[in-house]
């Protein structure tokens, strides 16, 4: 018995071993035997050396990005995590193609998301939201804001400027306060505080007041007849076709009318004393004129019996700034003469050097000491004269040439020392101040001079209609002192006859629309 080498078999070890006898090739594989040992030649869709194994298409991974290949044969299917594409999942889906990101934002690709890299003044995930800039309430005092794209606009209220309108725009930067009035500094507006001289808004302009024609319910002319010495009420008469009525402007304020006591009728004002409380004029009563005295809410007729003048028409043309001495007119038969009457005293005739026809009072000074007037000759004479009441009889006040004539006294000063009025000068009207001692006469050019200051500084008067003021004998029309005023818009200034003590506030007559308008006036 033959011992035989592995691959060989039979009695003689001839035959070589059949390595396929065992058919080791699987799944239709067929088996080719060598020595030893056998191959197999796999059907399609097997391998591995006994064909057992399936072929797969996964077997290559084709899959990528951690998908899951699903093998079908030699063909296979990817399953993609999201966010991969493509038959093998190698391709990452660009989520930026739908341009998801809003208002301009920059859109980065990511791993099956995006992400928004958002403009400023833009939120949320895709920047869709525009952040309102205005939620927190950024602009101040009372603007209206407006929400823009990373930003605010503020509109401001007025008055008020700044990016967030927080600024107080100043409105008195530009000074427009005038006469060195303090500005006060106000929202979307100024305040200025003027000095008593000067009236409002910007104290630009000296303070005029007009005395209202709605004065006593409208239709009335008002005519200035004087002012207190303190300067604060004027006095005016007021006429309305046949009627007249007394009537004052307190203080650049209201006008009102004087009332009478019974039986005054229709009453004219002439003067007034310090402080308003004494006026005194005419009023008539049995169809005559009677030289009265208001006091308070009193009238009363002055009793001039000692005269003996009978029923004649009698006027009270001025009254002491003290209120106790009144001066006044009698006419009678054809003749005029001045009275004078002191409280506690019976009235008198003004004793005077000069006789004549027509003898006026026409001032009288702070205590009733001293009464100026004039006489008219029978002659055409003018002559003006000062009465000391001390003194027996009453002096014609001295002119420097015998080509001045015509002289009269219209005003006296409080202190009785300076005495103004007018006379011709070689045959024109001129305004006269006399003054010094002895009194002597100083020409203050054409016109006439109807009343002055306390110390005498100040005089106003009137020069061929066109109302004056002399500071000295310095002589400016009152219309250039006032300036453009708007108060007095459309009003032709017609006379000035009274001032206040202190030379500050001048009392006038302006004409508005033809009418007659009484008016304060303030000096600088
Ligand atoms: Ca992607
Ligand atoms: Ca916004
Ligand atoms: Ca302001």
């Amino acid at each position: 018995m033959c011992d035989c080498p592995a691959t060989y078999e039979g009695v003689l070890c001839e035959q070589e071993v059949d390595d396929c006898a065992a058919s080791p090739c699987q799944n239709g594989g067929e088996c080719v035997d060598a020595s030893g040992s056998y191959s197999c030649s796999c059907k399609d869709g097997f391998s591995g050396v006994d064909c057992e194994r399936v072929v797969s298409g996964c077997d290559d991974q084709p899959c990528l990005n951690a998908s899951t290949c699903v093998g079908q044969g030699s063909a296979y299917t990817c399953q993609c995590k999201p966010g991969y594409a493509g038959n093998n999942c190698q391709q990452d889906v660009n989520e930026c193609a739908t341009n998801p990101c809003k208002n301009g934002a920059l859109c980065t690709d990511g791993i099956n998301k995006y992400t928004c890299a958002c403009k400023a003044g833009y939120s949320g995930t895709e920047c869709q939201t525009d952040i309102n800039e205005c939620a927190t309430n950024p602009c101040k005092n009372g603007a209206s804001c407006i929400n823009g794209v990373n930003k605010y606009t503020c509109t401001c209220a007025a008055g008020y400027s700044g990016t967030e309108c927080q600024t107080d725009i100043d409105e008195c930067a530009t000074s427009p306060c005038k006469n060195g009035a303090s500005c006060i500094n106000g929202v979307n507006k100024y305040t200025c505080s003027c000095s008593n001289l000067y009236t409002s808004p910007t104290c630009q302009y000296l303070e005029v007041k007009l005395v209202p024609t709605t004065f006593l319910g409208g239709g009335w002319a008002t005519i200035a007849t004087d002012i207190s010495n303190d300067g604060l009420v004027l006095l005016m008469n007021a006429t309305k076709g046949s009627s007249s009525a007394i009537g004052r402007l307190v203080d650049f304020g209201a006008a009102n009318s004087v009332t009478l006591g019974a039986p005054y009728v229709d009453a004219s004002g002439y003067g007034i004393n310090n402080d308003g409380g004494v006026i005194v004029g005419s009023g008539l009563f049995d169809s005559v004129d009677n030289a009265i005295k208001i006091v308070g809410s009193t009238t009363s007729t002055l009793d001039l019996s000692p005269l003996g003048w009978g029923d004649a028409y009698t006027v009270s043309k001025a009254v002491s700034a003290d209120g106790t001495a009144v001066v006044g007119t009698i006419s009678a038969g054809g003749g005029t003469t001045a009275f004078y009457c002191k409280s506690g005293q019976a009235c008198r005739e003004v004793p005077t050097a000069s006789s004549g026809i027509l003898k006026t009072a026409t001032s009288v000074s702070g205590d009733g000491s001293v009464v100026v007037g004039y006489t008219v000759g029978s002659d055409g004479s003018v002559s003006a004269w000062r009465w000391l009441t001390s003194t027996a009889q009453g002096a014609t006040l001295s002119l420097p040439s015998t080509s001045w004539t015509l002289s009269s006294a219209r005003g006296v000063s409080r202190n009785g020392l300076v005495v103004v009025g007018g006379a011709a000068i070689n045959g024109v009207d001129h305004a006269v101040r006399w003054s010094g001692t002895p009194l002597t006469a100083t020409d203050l050019g054409t016109g006439l001079a109807n009343d002055t200051s306390a110390d005498g500084s100040v005089t106003v008067g009137t020069d061929a209609g066109v109302p004056t003021v002399w500071f000295g004998t310095t002589r400016q029309t009152l219309a250039s002192v006032i300036g453009t005023n708007p108060d007095l818009s459309g009003a032709t200034l017609n006379d000035a006859v009274a001032v206040s003590d202190d030379g500050k506030v001048v009392a006038a007559t302006a004409t508005v629309s033809g009418v007659k308008r009484a008016l304060m006036i303030r000096l600088p």
